[in-house]
């Protein structure tokens, strides 16, 4: 029997192929030293497929590709940070009256959070997280720089209406001339099982109120066992197709696990009845919910959590995300000022700035959240070039401060201690 060497015959049989021009190496050109802008006609490898198939030749050249900018907003005071004022989880920015409006989360109470963990310590008055005994508050600018609080828009309701323990997480919409903002509307404090809440609604003629509620559960958690069971966060309307699209965020998986992803709920009507869409989760990733209208489709900032973290997406439907950028130093818990977020627009123009949140700023003994202001070219109609850099100098002291903990020293000491002996 003869036995074949199986290399020295795969050798052969490559020798065979090449020759014949199988990968015909020698008939194609080196890649050209000017990148080509468009797709070029040759082999080309995933990566550099990708790069004009996904992305576009350079960041450069991808509308939704962008750095961040940050500034501190002026107008607005926490107590000198002692962690007993907290603003954070912004809605959408709009532009009414002939100035700016946003609503957000604020707490005001004696003591600062005792922390989602400690919620059995929690009272009346000692809030378990940063978010527990909340309002809806809001506040205008003319500039989007400097604030100006106007109070509260949403209070907490008597028991037992949905959210009397805290009003939290709140959007914006706009919708046949009436305003409606949804929120988060805890019945316990937050921590006791999980950062468990359905979201509710309350309505209004003006953006300065006086706002209705509706007393009723707007968007309800899913059945038990369902993804969405324990929390609806995030509410986020856009009027997309002629109907208010609400995407949202649940908190599934439980504890040590827990897993953050987006749902999307459809209405017609801005009190409902709201049909989860039959594909959620929508995004595998993200953490608060940012979305705006972009072309014909729906673009995300996905944010923090989950395989896709740290990227923009774009869903032509609304809901098929798929990657479109990878960026970094995102905005937490953006609210965009998006002018065509209730236009039903069929050609998004995109975002450039808007307002998002810091939370832990003075570390968790004093946890409490500040608002601030970041910037970005995610539009078609700015292209600025300085939003659009491949990355950001840090100094060496930002990523001491991101040090190894006891147990990785330990591992590494282990490790050192066996090469030695
Ligand atoms: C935020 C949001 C929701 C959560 C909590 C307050 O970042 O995801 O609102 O419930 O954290």
């Amino acid at each position: 029997m003869i036995k074949l060497d199986l290399t020295k015959v795969s050798a052969f049989a490559a020798l065979c192929f090449m020759s014949l021009g199988g990968f015909s190496q020698e008939k194609t050109e080196a890649f050209p030293f000017k990148l080509p802008k468009e797709k070029p006609n040759r082999p080309l490898s995933a990566s550099m497929e990708r790069s004009y198939d996904v992305y576009g030749a350079t960041p450069q050249d991808n509308e939704l590709y962008s750095q961040f900018k940050y500034t501190e907003i002026k107008g607005l005071d926490y107590s000198n940070h002692d962690g007993t004022i907290t603003r954070r989880d912004p809605s959408k920015v709009i532009f009414k009256n002939g100035k700016y409006y946003v609503w957000y989360t604020y707490r005001n109470t004696k003591t600062p959070p005792v922390g989602g963990r400690n919620a059995h310590l929690a009272t009346d008055e000692i809030p378990s997280a940063d978010w527990d005994l909340c309002e809806i508050w809001y506040a205008t600018s003319k500039d989007g720089f400097t604030w100006e609080e106007q109070g509260v828009a949403v209070p907490r309701p008597p028991k037992p209406n949905v959210g009397w323990r805290s009003v939290t997480t709140t959007d914006i919409l706009e919708w046949k001339g009436k305003y409606y903002l949804y929120y988060q509307g805890f019945m316990e404090a937050s921590g006791k099982r999980g950062d468990d809440c359905p979201v509710a609604v309350s309505w209004a003629d003006s953006p300065d109120g006086p706002w209705t509620p509706y007393n009723k559960v707007v968007i309800p958690n899913g059945k038990p066992g369902e993804w969405d069971q324990y929390s609806i966060h995030d509410p986020y309307p856009l009027v997309h197709n002629g109907k208010i699209y609400l995407y949202y965020k649940s908190d599934s998986n439980g504890q040590p696990d827990l897993i953050r992803m987006h749902g999307l709920a459809i209405a017609d009507n801005p009190l409902g009845p709201f049909k989860k869409h039959p594909l959620n989760p929508i995004s595998s990733s993200g953490h608060e919910t940012t979305m705006f209208p972009f072309k014909e489709g729906i673009a995300s900032i996905v944010i923090r959590d989950g395989n896709e973290h740290n990227t923009i997406q774009y869903a032509e439907d609304g809901v098929n995300f798929k990657v479109a950028s990878i960026t970094e130093f995102l905005p937490n818990a953006a609210g965009p000022f998006i002018p065509d977020a209730f236009t039903d627009t069929q050609n998004g123009r995109g975002i450039t700035w808007g307002i998002c949140h810091f939370t832990a700023v003075n570390g968790w003994k004093t946890n409490h959240a500040i608002l601030a202001r970041f910037d970005c070219d995610l539009s078609q109609d700015v292209n600025d070039l300085d939003m659009k850099k491949n990355h950001v100098y840090l100094k060496p002291e930002f990523f001491y401060k991101m040090g190894l903990n006891g147990k990785q020293k330990k591992r590494i000491e282990e490790e050192n201690k066996r090469l030695q002996n």
